[in-house]
């Protein structure tokens, strides 16, 4: 299994066996956390978070730099107007192509998952990222309790819909609420997919999309969505937020893909959020550095049209 996931980090950088499995009693006691009260939990991991050499962006940025157009275009107002949304109870409900449709509060479905950390670069469609150690579980994990049928080719994911809260799906800003994203069941289901319930050995802050996002690494940010409440195992490709409102912007697959320009700008570097210098950049990676691992998933495909 790969936990810290990332190609270019050498073995002696890799977690050792000992130091995993403390890390995973710790984690047991996250999720142990969790369960005590699913909107707040407790600084837990403190020491344990930083020990390979992907150096995790200072937890300051990452809160503060936000991108959840629900409540704004502005990362920083994004930021503070999401300490509004409720998010306990929460429940998900998995439905579709399966044989055993559910709906699990939170509670429940961390229940039955053991939570890990993820240590990921994360690559934004603005040429922008940052590393987040997540805490959280491989969707696969979660998919399989539902027993998807042999039917289900794609998976949906749909944000949570509250105007009240999210002040943002009140206007017609270009997207069409709820947010929603998409994967082909074969992304879904690989092992760097996950959910996360939390980051830096915290429960996840609101504006990072609380209480459970997606997080799929070798792809651009619009991927990962939050506060999600529901996921549709569905035999056809769904539509999805963001290439609804641009799709000549916006493909379906979003692979992270130097090669492949934005209509409005290149891909070949990033801003790297956090570093001493603000300017700092470096260079895109194929697939954010995780075409080891994914770029068997696209071998039959053309990268440059399915964009
Ligand atoms: N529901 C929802 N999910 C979302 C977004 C959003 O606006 N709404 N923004 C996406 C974009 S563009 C990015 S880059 C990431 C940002 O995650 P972060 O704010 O935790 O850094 O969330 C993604 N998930
Ligand atoms: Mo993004």
């Amino acid at each position: 299994m790969l936990i810290k996931s990332k190609p270019s980090i050498s073995d002696h950088e890799i977690t050792d066996p000992l130091i995993f499995s403390q890390r995973r009693q710790i984690l047991k006691a996250f999720a142990a956390t969790t369960l005590a009260s699913a909107a707040g939990i407790g600084k837990v991991l403190a020491a344990e978070t930083h020990d390979n050499h992907l150096t995790a962006t200072p937890a300051e940025v990452v809160k503060n730099y936000t991108n959840y157009y629900e409540f704004s275009f502005n990362k920083q107002d994004s930021t503070k107007l999401a300490q509004a949304l409720p998010i306990d109870p929460w429940s998900v409900e998995i439905s579709g192509e399966v044989e055993r449709p559910l709906r699990l509060n939170l509670e429940q479905l961390l229940k039955q998952q053991t939570i890990q950390e993820y240590v990921y670069r994360f690559r934004c469609v603005e040429a922008w990222s940052m590393v987040v150690p997540w805490q959280g579980f491989q969707l696969a994990n979660l998919l399989k309790l539902a027993k998807p049928l042999s039917s289900a080719r794609y998976v949906k994911f749909t944000t949570l819909f509250n105007p009240q809260a999210m002040p943002n799906q009140l206007t017609s800003s270009g997207l069409n609420w709820p947010y929603t994203e998409g994967l082909r069941i074969d992304e879904a289901t690989h092992p760097l997919t996950i959910l996360a319930v939390g980051m830096y050995g915290e429960s996840l802050p609101k504006q990072n999309g609380a209480p459970l996002r997606l997080i799929v690494p070798w792809k651009y940010g619009f991927k990962s969505i939050k506060a999600i409440v529901k996921i549709e195992l569905l035999k056809d490709q769904p539509a999805t937020a963001w290439n609804q409102s641009a799709p000549n912007e916006y493909g379906f697959y979003a692979n992270v893909n130097p090669a492949v320009a934005h209509p409005r700008w290149s891909q070949h570097s990033e801003r790297v959020l956090g570093s001493s210098f603000f300017t700092a950049r470096r260079e895109t990676e194929l697939f954010n550095g995780y075409g080891d691992q994914v770029a068997d998933l696209y071998r039959d495909m053309d990268l440059r049209r399915f964009i």
